[in-house]
């Protein structure tokens, strides 16, 4: 695809979202390791264009909801960078007031429903969020990401198929990253479907992508839309990616070989924040991308400052966090 075919303003806009993202998973990262954020953290770095391809084609009010590797969902559906980063470290004035860390995070005022890190857990939560959308009429869509995990999970099937019974206004969005923590994808479910083929035997209106290829995500993603609010119920999309780092934690685990030897390396390559910034260096100057660079840092910097300075959460004698009321 070159320049000429594309619109370059939501190029620059996706590509913004997506460093945006990454420049915050790798600040989290750095400061991680000062153990003063207390909380388990899965970070998404190599995933992002999923996040950001999908929520570029959302309204506010649209309901979304995530798992475990939530940070890059609920930036990029517009949730405060100051109330989660004080949401990590436990903050009274994080976004879930300190209850939650990482995995529990919410924002209604963002459209962030919520999420859990029960694998699967919200899935349901977002089937029920798009049946009350069904009853009362409104035009909110629920948008729903998990990884290639919850195919292990029965309440992703019984899920799918009330959303296709009910012709639910609902996107369900797998991330397949390969990978159950350590476990591949091959080892748990038999090669002879995909998940796409067993999302699709549900009825499903289901589309396969590559995940590292924000245009394509964005592009599926919109065509999925167009979908669901002409009334067609539910779509199911299988986006292609993968974890640079660890599971749960800020460092890379390759040493440990659960993955093949060359295959991190290998999508490292397929990278799709450079994949976007090359196409982008064919139109915009060095400019745009030292003055964006900046100016996420700063707001990085700043979010991390006034989290540090919040009052932290300290037990009182009935061993309750003491700072809320
Ligand atoms: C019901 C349940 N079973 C097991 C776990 C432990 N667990 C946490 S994350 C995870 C892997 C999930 O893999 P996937 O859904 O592919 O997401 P990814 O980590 O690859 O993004 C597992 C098994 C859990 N949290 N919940
Ligand atoms: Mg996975």
């Amino acid at each position: 695809m070159t320049m000429d075919s594309i619109d370059i303003k939501t190029l620059a806009n996706l590509y913004s979202e997506m460093l945006r993202i990454r420049l915050i998973e790798e600040a989290i990262a750095d400061e991680y390791t000062k153990q003063e954020m207390r909380c388990p953290t899965h970070l998404c770095i190599g995933q992002e264009a999923i996040a950001a391809g999908v929520c570029n084609n959302l309204h506010i009010k649209d309901k979304v909801f995530s798992g475990h590797r939530a940070h890059g969902h609920y930036l990029a559906k517009g949730g405060d960078l100051n109330a989660f980063i004080a949401e990590l470290y436990g903050c009274a004035n994080g976004c879930s007031r300190g209850y939650g860390g990482s995995m529990h995070i919410t924002d209604l005022d963002a459209g962030f429903v919520g999420s859990t890190p029960i694998v699967g857990g919200t899935i349901p939560l977002a089937a029920g969020s798009a049946w009350r959308s069904k009853l009362l009429g409104d035009d909110d869509i629920s948008v729903v990401f998990f990884g290639d995990g919850c195919f292990e999970e029965g309440v992703l099937h019984e899920s799918l198929t009330f959303a296709k019974l009910h012709q639910l206004p609902i996107l369900f969005v797998c991330e397949n990253n390969l990978y159950s923590v350590y476990t591949q994808l091959k080892e748990r479910q038999s090669d002879s479907r995909s998940i796409a083929q067993i999302a699709s035997a549900h009825g499903i209106k289901t589309l396969t992508g590559d995940g590292n290829d924000v245009l394509m995500v964005d592009n599926i993603t919109k065509n999925s839309i167009e979908h669901i609010k002409k009334n067609n119920g539910p779509v199911f999309l299988e986006l292609f990616t993968y974890r640079w780092l660890e599971h749960c934690g800020p460092y890379d685990d390759d040493e440990l070989k659960y993955r093949p030897e060359g295959e991190l390396n290998s999508w490292k390559e397929k990278c799709p924040v450079n994949k976007a910034s090359l196409l982008l260096k064919e139109t915009l100057s060095l400019d745009f991308f030292k003055q964006l660079e900046l100016e996420i840092k700063s707001e990085i910097k700043q979010a991390f400052e006034l989290a540090k300075q919040c009052p932290k959460p300290v037990l009182n004698q009935q061993g309750e966090l003491a700072h809320y009321a």
